[in-house]
């Protein structure tokens, strides 16, 4: 594993340091809009006073804190893999470069020592045919704060809610009392616990780590102009059958259906998308500020 010089001094001085995931930048998003985010996104958590730690795999290496030229080098890397935690060994030991997931940035995060991590929406239950995110079960055993706007509008969110809860995942929504699902601002799911501000989110997430709970605290930040739920559901339902209909399945499912739903709304959820990524970047640096600080 590599660390950016800036990122490891930032660690040893106990500043703000925020992590950033790569898979949507090599699957999430289409290109050259993929690689004028991943820049948006570290500039917004500069500009929000913290580090920036973008992770991904390089030539089989790990590295936590890409340079300017490995930014660039990773979004337009049309081979690049996307790399979970059921694939990282092997992309790892044959030298390949991928994009890291919610899962793997989860883990190499926090074993680089980063206590807290931006993302645009997470994994979670697709119901047919049934297909399990690994983002859930790193969440549930990674104490590591993660900002994100909610499940992918994709996913079942009842099912994917009900996961999360048995797993122990801490859920807390920012400044609301319904799930957020990620293009839409609200879902009609109640969750467990409220927070006002970033201090309050560092706080549940102190309280946790202090009773030794082992799994991560989700900060569910709805987006604030965001697409109407039902209307997303409808493209994501086509989207899905397309899928069935096609075979499509496995690590090729979850970039499936985002540009499905994508060119079915006329690129609208893909504007949507950047919104909340750089909403949660700016969300997850003032976290990370208030842990320093408290
Ligand atoms: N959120 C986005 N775009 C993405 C993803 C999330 O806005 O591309 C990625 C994340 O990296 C997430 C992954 O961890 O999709 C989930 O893939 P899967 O369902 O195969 O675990
Ligand atoms: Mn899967």
């Amino acid at each position: 594993m590599r660390l950016h010089p800036e990122v490891s001094q930032a660690l040893q001085t106990h500043r703000a340091v925020v992590a950033l995931e790569s898979t949507v930048i090599t699957h999430g998003l289409p290109r050259p809009l993929n690689l004028e985010l991943a820049r948006k996104l570290e500039a917004t958590v500069r500009e929000a006073g913290a580090i920036p730690a973008t992770i991904a795999i390089l030539k089989g290496q790990v590295v936590v804190g890409l340079t300017a030229e490995e930014l660039e080098a990773i979004a337009n890397d049309e081979s690049a893999d996307k790399a979970s935690l059921w694939n990282l060994g092997a992309l790892v030991a044959q030298g390949k470069s991928a994009g890291t997931t919610v899962a793997s940035t989860t883990f190499l995060a926090h074993r680089a020592g980063i206590q807290v991590f931006a993302t645009g929406g997470i994994g979670g239950v697709h119901p047919h045919p049934y297909d399990e995110s690994a983002d859930l079960l790193e969440l549930s055993r990674t104490p590591i704060v993660v900002v994100s706007a909610g499940p992918k509008s994709i996913l079942d969110l009842a099912a994917t809610l009900e996961r999360l809860e048995s797993l122990g995942v801490a859920l807390l929504g920012y400044k609301t009392n319904h799930l957020p699902a990620f293009h839409s601002p609200s879902s009609p799911y109640p969750l467990p616990a409220r927070v006002e501000s970033p201090l309050e989110a560092a706080r549940a997430y102190k309280a946790a780590r202090a009773l030794g709970l082992p799994g991560a605290s989700l900060v569910l930040n709805p987006i604030s102009k965001g697409l109407d739920f039902a209307q997303v559901q409808r493209w994501v339902e086509q989207a899905t059958q397309e899928a069935a209909r096609l075979g499509i399945g496995g690590k090729a499912l979850t970039p499936f259906l985002l540009r499905r739903i994508s060119e079915l709304s006329g690129g609208q959820t893909d504007e949507a998308n950047l919104r909340l990524l750089e909403e949660n970047a700016r969300l997850a640096a003032q976290i990370a500020l208030a842990l320093t600080q408290e």
